[in-house]
């Protein structure tokens, strides 16, 4: 029963649904996109190319929606994730109260922080770009908080809120986009470049699919430690998160194949928000149901409503455990949408309202709150209590932020060089490259 003045949860909608209406959209946008099949004056239709070429073409990309046929060998592990997603919806709450209030206070930690970030930003606290990752909250808390502290996550530019899921404390966080010397990387880092030893997260990457091989370069030493060192702690598992626009990015195929071939423990997880920077998926990608491009690789491909925490969760718990057992790599597609422009810096003017509007409606913080009082999980009165726990959280980590130092000038030479001393400076404490003998003895050029 929905409490009063709380809206209903949409209806619930399993998986399979989900994928179908997907790739409906997908197949109706890519005709709309398709030049050589649109166009009436294409090269394609009066000549350049021969006639059977044109058939031959058109055949391969309508075979490309039909459903492909699965290896005997590989459908097992396909299947052993594909079967929990297309899971009907049961009227049975998959959470307790406490798991399901731990899922909220999560996101609710990582809005609050956004909202924060970006009064901060235009009060110019902080500098250089700021992508907020409002709206996409239910990919990061629904997976990250599967994981342990000592796994693995690598984020993209739009990174604060997966830190801030994986433990690192948000003073630190904040700091560090102030440019302060207690941020969690000495205030040289920045918005775009968040890293934790203490929690194992990778990174913050600026370049698109910088990250991809990171990560898969952490699941290679996790199995290499195991195997080949005989170390039994080696269970760790890594998440690469990154968006729809990166999958068209080669090192992201690299990485597929790398993954499948030697069975890392990683999963591959697109928050397929619909647009990169102001280019659509629909219009940029020729096959846009991103969680079919695992299985060329052998590798199970997963679409989930990414504003649903609870689905993803479903989704998360089975590919980490495939992970971490040994079984491999999981390619997961979260459809999700961001509520704000690409950055800070975007007055996001190019996106249409209406769409806006459809995935404001699914907010996966509100989904989630009225799923658990239809429930009977929870009452208002346990979200106003969360809702003011974190501000206070948010607040405070402004005020450390504002009170902590900058970094000392000497800190900018520091991890530059293994020995700054020897290399940029000279033993008499000036720059080398002041020195006119600096590049002598070096090829002539
Ligand atoms: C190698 C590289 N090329 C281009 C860019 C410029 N760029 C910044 S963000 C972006 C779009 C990425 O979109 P998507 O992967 O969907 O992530 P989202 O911003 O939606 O989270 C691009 C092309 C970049 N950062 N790195
Ligand atoms: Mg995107």
């Amino acid at each position: 029963m929905a409490a009063a003045g709380v809206a209903r949860a949409p209806a619930a909608c399993s998986s399979a649904a989900l994928n179908k209406s997907f790739r409906k959209e997908a197949r109706a946008q890519s005709r709309v996109h398709c030049p050589f099949v649109q166009s009436k004056s294409s090269p394609l239709r009066h000549g350049g190319f021969r006639s059977e070429m044109l058939g031959n073409g058109l055949a391969a990309m309508q075979a490309q929606t039909r459903p492909v046929e699965r290896p005997a060998v590989r459908a097992a592990g396909i299947r052993a994730v594909a079967e929990v997603v297309d899971r009907p919806s049961t009227q049975e709450s998959p959470v307790d109260k406490q798991e399901g209030l731990m899922l909220y206070e999560d996101m609710v930690l990582g809005r609050t922080f956004e909202d924060m970030c970006a009064q901060m930003y235009y009060r110019g606290k902080m500098f250089g770009f700021v992508h907020l990752y409002n709206g996409q909250e239910a990919v990061s808390t629904g997976f990250i908080k599967y994981l342990r502290q000592d796994d693995y996550v690598c984020s993209t530019y739009r990174d604060h809120v997966h830190a801030v899921s994986k433990g690192v404390p948000s003073r630190q966080i904040m700091a560090e986009l102030f440019g302060k010397s207690t941020g969690c990387c000495r205030g040289q880092g920045g918005s775009m470049h968040l890293f934790s030893k203490e929690w194992n997260m990778l990174g913050g990457f600026a370049f698109i699919a910088e990250g991809i091989p990171v990560a898969t370069g952490a699941a290679f030493q996790t199995k290499y430690r195991k195997e080949a060192m005989g170390d039994e702690t080696a269970d760790q598992v890594t998440i690469a998160f990154f968006g729809d626009g990166t999958t068209n990015n080669g090192s992201f195929y690299e990485c597929l194949n790398m993954a499948a071939l030697w069975k890392l423990p990683i999963l591959f997880v697109v928050e397929n928000n619909l647009w990169a920077i102001g280019m659509n998926h629909y219009r940029a990608t020729s096959v846009p149901e991103i969680w079919k491009k695992g299985e060329p690789f052998g590798m199970p491909g997963i679409h989930v409503d990414g504003m649903d925490v609870l689905k993803v969760r479903e989704v998360a718990k089975e590919a980490i455990a495939r992970a971490r057992r040994g079984d491999g790599p999981t390619l997961v597609e979260c459809e999700t949408y961001r509520f704000r422009g690409h950055s800070l810096a975007d007055p996001d003017e190019l996106r249409d309202p209406e769409e806006k509007a459809k995935y404001a409606k699914r907010d996966p913080i509100k989904q989630l709150k009225n799923h658990m009082l239809e429930h009977g999980l929870a009452k208002e009165d346990d979200f106003v209590a969360i809702d003011k726990k974190i501000e206070e959280v948010i607040d405070e980590a402004v005020e450390f932020a504002e009170a902590s130092p900058h970094p000392e000038r000497t800190q900018l030479l520091q991890n530059v060089f293994p020995d700054p001393k020897g290399f940029g400076i000279g033993p008499d404490g000036e720059y080398r490259y002041k020195d006119p003998s600096f590049t002598a003895g070096t090829a002539a050029v």
